[in-house]
This record gives structure tokens, C-alpha cells and sequence, in this order.
């Protein structure tokens, strides 16, 4: 094993910004007025106004966990001209991706997955055949911004999706057309109150991200499964040599219109889990990206 002393700091302060601080007089200090229905308003109209545009996406990021925001990350960065919405029913993002496992801080992620961390400008320690980002919650935190900071992605937090839009084709064959929401709070009271009604989002592309199975990860493969559209095989045990490579080499359209990626995957192959280390979910997020261009590189 390479010691830290030994290993290589690459990127060193790459993210640390170079601005002048501002100078703040305190004596005399004093924010500008506001009336509170201003910031109701800049906050509901903004909203409404993203619903109104992504309730026809080009492309349906579900989970912003590891997979799901390299995805994004990817997608929105090459084709600028797709909106990509992205839904979390956590409120934040991040998935199992705020700790780098068990409740440690530190990050693993074999290489070639250093590239990507490279493109990031993020720091990390170089320990030959994998790489060492400080906390999973700088590199989560850091692709998140990138992310949100792109014109042409909106992320819909605290909110879940909680079935699937089915059509049918000129061929009479069922093909995935969009994703039903609802607020996270909502879908969780199905069972203690009558009927609420969900919303909807059409797109032809949707990239499932939902991680392993759990309270409410796998939720695309196992409504697929639910529906006899597709076999769900339980996820394998740990083994993470074969994990990574099989879960990035089998990241595909699994059914038509529904590419899967990350753990999710290990749910519908039944593939190893790989336990904490990051570069599959990472490198099956960019090859889901890839996937999702060629229906709109045609
Ligand atoms: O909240 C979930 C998380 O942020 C979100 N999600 C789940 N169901 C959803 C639904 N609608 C909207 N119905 C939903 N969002 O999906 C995200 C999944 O993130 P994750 O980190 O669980 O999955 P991942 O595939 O990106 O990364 C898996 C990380 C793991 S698990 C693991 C192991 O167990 O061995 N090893 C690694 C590296």
C-alpha cells in the first residue's frame, strides 16, 4: 500500500477562490428593505414557472445521488439545447454519497474514475490504482454546483417520483414516455389519506438512478417488475472487483425509453454490490450520458 506521506496531492487548491473578500462596515450596516410577499413571490414564480417548462423534458434524471449527478453532470455540459430534470425525493443530494462509507469521511475511487475527478478540479491523493478525495460530501457537494450552475438543469428536490408514463408504439410495443411525481411528504401518506393526485413529466429519455433496493431505491426496475415489463434479479453479494466493471459495462437502456445506471443496476442484473468505492457509479453515470445522446445525437 502507498503511505499518505508518499502519495501525490494532485489539484491543490484549485477550487479556492482568488476574489478579494468584501469589506463589511458594521457601524453602519443595514440590509436593503424587503416586504415579505416579494420573497414569496421570487420563490413560488420561479418554481412554477420550472414546472410549467420542464413538464416536457428532453431528459429525466431519477436520483441525484453519485450516478445520477455525474449523469447530469455530463448531459447538460455536452448538449446545452436539452432540458434535463433531475428528481430527488430526499431534500438533499447527494444519496449514499455524503460519506464515503460506513460513517467514514474519505472517498475511494479506482482508477480510470480519477479522470473525471480531474475534469471536477477537485484535490485528491493519488494511491496508485485508486485515488482519495478528502470527504465524499466536497466531491458531492462540488459536482451538485457544477451542476446547478448549468442553464439547461433543474432539479425538483423533495420530490419523488412514484410511477412511470407508458406508451405504446406504432408497433404495438410498450416504451417508457415520462415519469409521475409527487412531493416526497405527499407519496409518503398515500396510506393515511385519500387520493392525492400526482404530476406528471414527458420525456422521451428517462435515466433511473435510484440506487439499491431499500425504502425507496430500485423504483423504476421494480415498477417495471411490477408491471411484467422487465425480470428483476435481487442484487449479489460484495465482491468489488467484479461489482464496478459489470455494473459500468452493463449500464444500458433496459427498456425501451428507461436507461439504468448506478446501483440500481445491481437490482435488475442482479450484479455484485461493490460497497465504498465510487468510480462505477461515477463512470456509470457518464456511460449513461452517452447513452442518452445517441437518441438525441440522431
Ligand atoms: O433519495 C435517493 C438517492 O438520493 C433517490 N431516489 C430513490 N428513489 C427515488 C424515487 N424518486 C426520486 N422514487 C429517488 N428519487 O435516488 C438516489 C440514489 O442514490 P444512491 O447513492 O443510493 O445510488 P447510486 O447508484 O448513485 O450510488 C450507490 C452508491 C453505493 S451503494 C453501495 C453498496 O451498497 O455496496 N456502494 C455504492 C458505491
Amino acid at each position: 500500500p502507498v503511505s499518505l506521506k508518499t502519495a501525490n496531492v494532485h489539484n491543490k487548491s484549485s477550487l479556492v477562490s482568488k476574489a478579494t473578500p468584501a469589506v463589511y462596515d458594521w457601524d453602519t450596516f443595514k440590509f436593503a428593505p424587503i416586504r415579505e410577499s416579494q420573497v414569496s413571490r421570487a420563490m413560488t414564480k420561479r418554481y412554477f414557472a420550472d414546472l410549467d417548462k420542464y413538464a416536457e423534458s428532453d431528459v429525466v434524471i431519477v436520483g441525484a445521488g453519485s450516478a445520477g449527478l455525474s449523469a447530469a453532470y455530463v448531459l447538460a455540459k455536452a448538449r446545452p439545447d436539452l432540458k434535463i430534470a433531475i428528481i430527488e425525493s430526499n431534500v438533499a443530494v447527494g444519496g449514499g454519497c455524503f460519506l464515503g462509507g460506513q460513517l467514514f469521511s474519505a472517498m475511494v475511487l479506482r482508477k480510470p474514475a480519477d479522470q473525471f475527478i480531474e475534469d471536477l478540479g477537485l484535490e485528491y491523493e493519488d494511491e496508485g490504482n485508486f485515488i482519495v478525495v478528502k470527504h465524499a460530501a466536497l466531491f458531492i457537494t462540488t459536482l451538485c454546483s457544477k451542476v446547478l450552475a448549468l442553464p439547461n438543469v433543474k432539479l425538483f428536490n423533495a420530490t419523488c417520483v412514484e410511477d412511470l408514463i407508458t406508451r405504446k408504439d406504432a408497433a404495438g410495443a410498450t416504451r417508457i414516455a415520462g415519469v409521475v411525481t409527487n412531493w416526497t411528504l405527499v407519496s409518503m401518506h398515500h396510506d393515511d389519506q385519500s387520493c392525492m393526485d400526482p404530476n406528471t413529466i414527458n420525456s422521451k429519455v428517462i435515466i433511473s438512478c435510484t440506487g439499491h433496493d431499500g425504502p425507496m431505491g430500485a423504483f423504476c426496475v421494480k415498477r417495471l417488475a411490477s408491471l411484467g415489463l422487465l425480470k428483476r434479479n435481487a442484487m449479489g453479494a460484495l465482491d468489488m472487483n467484479k461489482a464496478e466493471d459489470a455494473i459500468v459495462k452493463n449500464t444500458r437502456e433496459v427498456f425501451p425509453g428507461l436507461i439504468c445506471a448506478g446501483m440500481e443496476l445491481s437490482e435488475c442484473d442482479s450484479h455484485n454490490r461493490m460497497g465504498p468505492t465510487f468510480g462505477a457509479m461515477v463512470l456509470s453515470g457518464v456511460k449513461a450520458a452517452e447513452e442518452a445522446l445517441k437518441v438525441y445525437d440522431l
